[in-house]
């Protein structure tokens, strides 16, 4: 049987490397679509990395950027792959504050960019297209879990990019009959999490104050809710997205969700680490149990606005896609303290 092939923008991010690995596993042909950087930027998928000289590759890497329309249409124009998965983002919320013009073209337009394509192959070869939306896209207050209904309110140049990716996916799917789906992912973790979200942030820290290597953790709002599970849990819907009978949007979440003070806490007691919280607001700081202040909060690392509440409603991937999450909070924090202990003992 012929082997599916697949394109992968935004290869080296977390999503990225088990995506491939996954994809590797099911024998596609897995093409990855890298930046050119001064440093090293392929650390995750390092060890399925193959040297160009083999002969039969089923890993290959090409130079690419979803900013650059000719890569993306040399790229997809040679490739003709059968899957493309959008994953290419400038993925950080409190970041995108900082570049929001330069977020809004890579996260809104780079999936317009790589849908035209699409839509102008359409009689030579079919492709299928995911798009890596966001909870962040519900943004709001949101008391209840959010699904596929739920109206969007964004909070960020980051959010209101992806919603600008969001609706050029469904109307393109509609105008040209694309097979191209969304995803509404909540967040997702593992230990190859990039260093600046919370929860590697919080895994990293304390593990090196337990073994003495970092003395304090500075975080910012430590009161919103997320609804976190396991990255490799969310590839497989993502592949299970484009392995449906038709296109579609799909919420994937696991519909629990813990305060980051929660998530702190957890990986504490992870760690054996005794953790007394003193107090409030700005003022709030957690010692061990020999009484140091180990957690101090930083007026920096609050946004100029928060997305206070997210969970999500999954019924539909699990009733369409026959989807659910295998990993929980307890598992994810495990194997993330683990891999960080493993790292700097
Ligand atoms: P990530 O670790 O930050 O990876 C982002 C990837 O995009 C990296 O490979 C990065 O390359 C690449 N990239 C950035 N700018 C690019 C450009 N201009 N052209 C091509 N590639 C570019 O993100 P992730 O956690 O794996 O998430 C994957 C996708 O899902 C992202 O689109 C993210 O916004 C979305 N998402 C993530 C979550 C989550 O909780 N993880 C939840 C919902 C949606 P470099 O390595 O060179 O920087
Ligand atoms: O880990 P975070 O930076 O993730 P955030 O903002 O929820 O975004 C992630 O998940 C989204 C899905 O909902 C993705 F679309 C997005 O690409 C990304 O992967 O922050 C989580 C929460 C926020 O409320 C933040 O204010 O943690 C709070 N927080 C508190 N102290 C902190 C810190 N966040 C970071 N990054 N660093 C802190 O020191």
């Amino acid at each position: 049987m012929k082997k599916k092939i697949a394109l992968i923008f935004g290869v080296t991010g977390q999503d990225g490397a088990y995506l491939s690995k996954l994809l590797l596993k099911k024998k596609y042909i897995v093409h990855g679509v890298i930046r050119r950087s001064s440093s090293f930027n392929t650390s995750r998928i390092d060890d399925i990395y193959q040297d160009p000289s083999l002969k039969k590759r089923t890993f290959i890497l090409h130079y690419g950027d979803v900013i650059d329309s000719l890569s993306v249409s040399s790229l997809i124009n040679k490739i003709l792959p059968d899957e493309i998965y959008n994953l290419a983002a400038q993925s950080h919320v409190a970041v995108s504050f900082e570049v929001p013009e330069y977020t809004g073209n890579i996260d809104g337009l780079g999936a317009l960019r790589i849908l035209d394509v699409i839509k102008n192959l359409k009689k030579k070869k079919k492709i299928k297209f995911y798009q890596a939306g966001t909870s962040e896209m519900y943004g709001g207050i949101q008391k209840n879990a959010q699904n596929e209904k739920t109206n969007f309110e964004p909070q960020s140049p980051y959010a209101a990019a992806k919603l600008y990716a969001h609706w050029i996916t469904k109307i393109y799917r509609e105008a040209y009959g694309i097979f191209a789906s969304n995803g509404i992912l909540f967040n997702h973790e593992s230990p190859l999490r990039g260093e600046t979200f919370v929860t590697k942030k919080i895994t990293k820290a304390l593990t090196k104050i337990k073994l003495k290597k970092q003395n304090k953790l500075f975080l910012g709002n430590i009161y919103s809710k997320r609804d976190w599970g396991h990255a490799e849990d969310y590839v497989e819907a993502m592949w299970k997205i484009l392995n449906s009978k038709k296109s579609d949007d799909f919420v994937i979440a696991t519909n629990n969700k813990f305060t980051i003070k929660q998530f702190v806490n957890m990986t504490a007691k992870e760690l054996k680490i005794n953790l007394k919280w003193k107090g409030k607001g700005i003022n709030e700081k957690a010692y061990d149990q020999n009484g140091n202040c180990i957690i101090e909060i930083n007026k920096r690392y609050f946004r100029p606005l928060e997305v206070d509440n997210l969970r999500g409603d999954y019924r539909k991937a699990r009733k369409v896609l026959k989807w659910k999450p295998k990993k929980d909070i307890r598992i994810l924090i495990k194997e993330m303290v683990k891999h960080e202990l493993d790292t700097h003992d």
